[in-house]
């Protein structure tokens, strides 16, 4: 076993890293709780109890509801904007610049990894600091919050929406590509703070492990399913990647 930060790694785990060329990263919601905004698994709060994400992120919702599905999300952007990066979302944007290449894929919306500094990023399912008409699919990083919700776009007129990939909507296409390309490139996968529920993202580290990567998985909770595939590294990403870097490169 390799120590750093006075937590112990897997000796060969902490070599995988110091030796990787290509490393590729994903993470899901875990990675952003110790920024205090609540995963997807954890229960909705307050005035948004009664609902479940699955059943307000559709386009079905929008379009019934379109009023509802805008101020829920106007809520997590405050949320969002006021979170600050973690120690996780930092030590992935410090790791950007100790290997020859690292491309961090994330499921999340809330945009800490591009606040903590991390470059080669893939969004898989978007940003929600981000709008886009939802007649042309303009994207507006800024726009007019007037007395009716959604707002409009300014150019044609239709309702602006959130700029994230809804369930049943298809991903970006250029972006799930890189991300298979990633997958399929790389020595080291190392998939962090995500259930593995959703599609086609909770199959990268499938992936990558079919093509002959060396896959952990860092996650509070960890399936039994990676079993012997995989090195299964229990704990908090902000806590377990800073120790992960220091034991690799310090
Ligand atoms: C698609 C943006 C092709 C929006 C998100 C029926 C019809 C259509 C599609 C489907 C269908 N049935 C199934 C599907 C596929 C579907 C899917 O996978 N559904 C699931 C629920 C079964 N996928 C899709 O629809 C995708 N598109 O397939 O298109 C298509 C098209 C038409 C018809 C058929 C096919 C689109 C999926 C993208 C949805 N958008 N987000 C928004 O955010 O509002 S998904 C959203 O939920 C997140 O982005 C994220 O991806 C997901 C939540 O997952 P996680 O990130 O893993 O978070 P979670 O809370 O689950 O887990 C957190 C983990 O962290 C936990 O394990 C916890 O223990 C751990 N943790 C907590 N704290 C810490 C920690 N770990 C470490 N440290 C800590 N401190």
């Amino acid at each position: 076993m390799s120590e750093g930060a006075g937590v112990r790694f897997p000796t060969e785990l902490v070599a995988a890293l110091r030796a990787a060329r290509r490393v590729a990263v994903l993470t899901g919601a875990g990675v952003s709780a110790e920024s205090g905004i609540s995963t997807f698994r954890d229960a909705q709060t307050g005035l948004w109890a009664r609902y479940s994400p699955e059943e307000l992120a559709t386009p079905e919702a929008f379009r019934r509801n379109p009023g509802l599905v805008w101020e829920w999300y106007a809520w997590r952007r405050g949320l969002v904007t006021a979170a600050q990066p973690n120690p996780g979302h930092l030590a992935l944007a410090q790791l950007e610049g100790l290997v020859p290449q690292l491309t961090l894929i994330t499921q999340n919306v809330d945009g800490l990894h591009r606040r903590a500094g991390s470059r080669n990023l893939i969004e898989l399912h978007g940003d929600i600091t981000r709008v886009r008409c939802s007649a042309e699919g303009t994207v507006y990083t800024a726009w007019e919050e007037g007395s009716e919700a959604p707002p409009r776009c300014p150019a044609c007129g239709a309702h602006l929406r959130p700029d994230v990939v809804w369930f049943g909507e298809q991903l970006p296409a250029e972006a799930l590509e890189r991300a298979w390309m990633a997958a399929r490139a790389c020595e080291l996968f190392l998939s962090v703070g995500t259930s593995g529920l959703v599609e086609p993202a909770a199959s990268l580290p499938r992936v990558a492990y079919a093509a002959g990567a060396r896959v952990a998985v860092i996650n509070l909770e960890v399936a039994p399913s990676s079993e012997g595939r995989y090195d299964a590294l229990q704990g908090r990403s902000g806590e377990l990647l800073p120790a992960l870097v220091a034991a690799a490169f310090a």
